[in-house]
């Protein structure tokens, strides 16, 4: 246990590079608010529900390294993991997350590192989201940085699934009976093809108010 640790001297070298991190994901959820205002005023429908951030925890970053076969050090939390600094972006329908990820792909001055699309593939688990490793220019200390920030964008439904799914990990140590995986796999399933009636149901609405409108 003690080996997935930072030691004292680590411990306190990451916590001087989570301010960066902190400074990178603030910078973000800023862009991404003036997005969700400015869609708000051009949409009928916003295709974001609501945003949720998070700086992944020192226990984390040291079990994470610890799994990739890493030393526990900042350098290495630096320089092999990419989600330390996470924000996530509920949508009400897989369309809108589609329009989202080519909206961060415009973002000036915001490079893309990566993306994942575990909508059109997802994980065996049935894991359903997309995620895009964006990096965030960071001016300080004369010099600027840029910093990797994981987007995942989710519908409500796919956000349900996973936190659930993520407890499940976290209470068996990431060896969950297998029925409780089978039964996760077949809910999976499930919530998507929820998410699609649900959008079809939404279609529908949406063309009888524009033929009412019409009429
Ligand atoms: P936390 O606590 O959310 O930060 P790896 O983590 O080794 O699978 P990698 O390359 O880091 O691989 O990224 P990947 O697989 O694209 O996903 C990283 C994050 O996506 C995870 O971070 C989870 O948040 C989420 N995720 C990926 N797969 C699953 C899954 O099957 N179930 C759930 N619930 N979430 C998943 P962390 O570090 O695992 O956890």
């Amino acid at each position: 246990m003690m080996g997935m640790r930072f030691s004292n001297e680590e411990f306190a070298l990451l916590k001087k590079s989570l301010t960066v991190y902190e400074w990178a994901q603030r910078t973000l959820l800023t862009k991404l608010s003036i997005i969700r205002e400015s869609l708000e005023t051009t949409h009928e429908s916003n295709p974001i529900d609501y945003i949720h951030a998070r700086l992944k925890a020192p226990e984390s970053i040291a079990q994470k390294l610890h799994r990739l076969g890493h030393d526990i050090t900042a350098a290495n939390a630096k320089e092999h993991l990419k989600d330390v600094a996470g924000v996530r972006i509920i949508c009400p329908f897989a369309r809108d997350i589609y329009y989202l990820v080519g909206m961060l792909r415009s973002l000036p001055d915001t490079k893309v590192l990566l993306e994942k699309d575990y909508i059109s593939k997802p994980k065996p688990s049935g894991y359903r989201s997309y995620h895009v490793i964006l990096e965030v220019p960071i001016f300080h200390c004369d010099k600027t940085e840029y910093v990797p920030v994981e987007v995942q964008i989710r519908t409500e439904a796919m956000n349900f699934w996973s936190t659930l799914e993520h407890k499940a990990r976290y209470k068996y140590q990431n060896d969950v009976p297998q029925h409780l995986c089978d039964a996760l796999a077949i809910c999976a399933d499930k919530i998507s093809a929820l998410d699609n009636e649900m959008f079809t149901i939404h279609e529908t609405i949406h063309i009888n108010e524009t033929n009412n409108k019409n009429n």
